[in-house]
């Protein structure tokens, strides 16, 4: 079993449109690996109980303004601030499944218009994922699944410049899932992807984002 072996951890990332069902796809996803014996954390980005975290979270709440280029740099650092630990985690076998990750950072933050290498640069380093999960929703779809909670970003027209930017960041890692299946059809297959990453990346060497 993979609990008795000294691999490392994988790192799985799920993406995605807000209310694409990322959130409630990680802690199934999240349990069920964790009731297999599977030494696994949930973790999300942006991780809003840090100093860095707090900056984010009052400006995506509209209660603060900050320049596009600013915010962009916080979510990166947002990011760059857990990386230590994440290695050490990862490194001590333990499975993180990851709410959004680097590709949020450059989808948002492009569909403003921000330039899309200027907005890769400053995540190069982080740890590369071992698999980014991609839950498919059309933005019209996403929106009626209760409607947005009147966050920064939660428009629709705004959303499918996103789903744009996301589109054109797909790489060999990217799995994609229609996200508008059943949930439990959705959750069946990212208990299978998971599972099969988290054998396979056991003896490999973490690496870098490149891009
Ligand atoms: N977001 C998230 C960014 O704009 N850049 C980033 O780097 C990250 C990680 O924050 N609309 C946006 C996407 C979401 C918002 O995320 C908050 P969540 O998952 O709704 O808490
Ligand atoms: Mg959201």
């Amino acid at each position: 079993d993979a609990g008795s072996k000294s691999g490392r951890g994988a790192l799985v990332v799920l993406e995605g449109l807000d209310r694409s069902g990322k959130s409630s796809q990680c802690a199934r996803l999240l349990s069920y690996l964790e009731g297999q014996g599977c030494r696994a954390e949930g973790w999300r980005f942006p991780d809003r109980g840090t100093c860095v975290g707090q900056m984010i979270s009052a400006y995506l709440a509209n209660e603060s303004q900050l320049d596009d280029r600013t915010i962009h740099l916080l979510f990166s650092a947002n990011r760059w601030e857990k990386r230590a630990l994440m290695e050490s985690k990862l490194l001590g076998g333990t499975t993180l499944i990851v709410d959004r990750y680097s590709y949020s950072g450059v989808a948002f933050s492009a569909a403003k218009g921000l330039d899309i290498q200027w907005c890769k640069a400053p995540d190069v380093g982080l740890i590369a994922p071992d698999l980014v999960i991609y839950l498919d929703v059309q933005p019209e779809k996403a929106a009626e699944r209760g409607g947005y909670g009147g966050e920064r970003y939660e428009k629709i027209e705004f959303q499918k410049r996103v789903a744009d930017h996301y589109h054109s960041l797909r790489d060999s890692t990217w799995k994609v899932v229609d996200g508008s299946l059943p949930m439990e059809t959705v959750e069946e297959q990212l208990r299978e992807l998971a599972t099969n990453c988290i054998q396979e990346c056991q003896e490999k060497p973490l690496t870098n984002l490149t891009w």
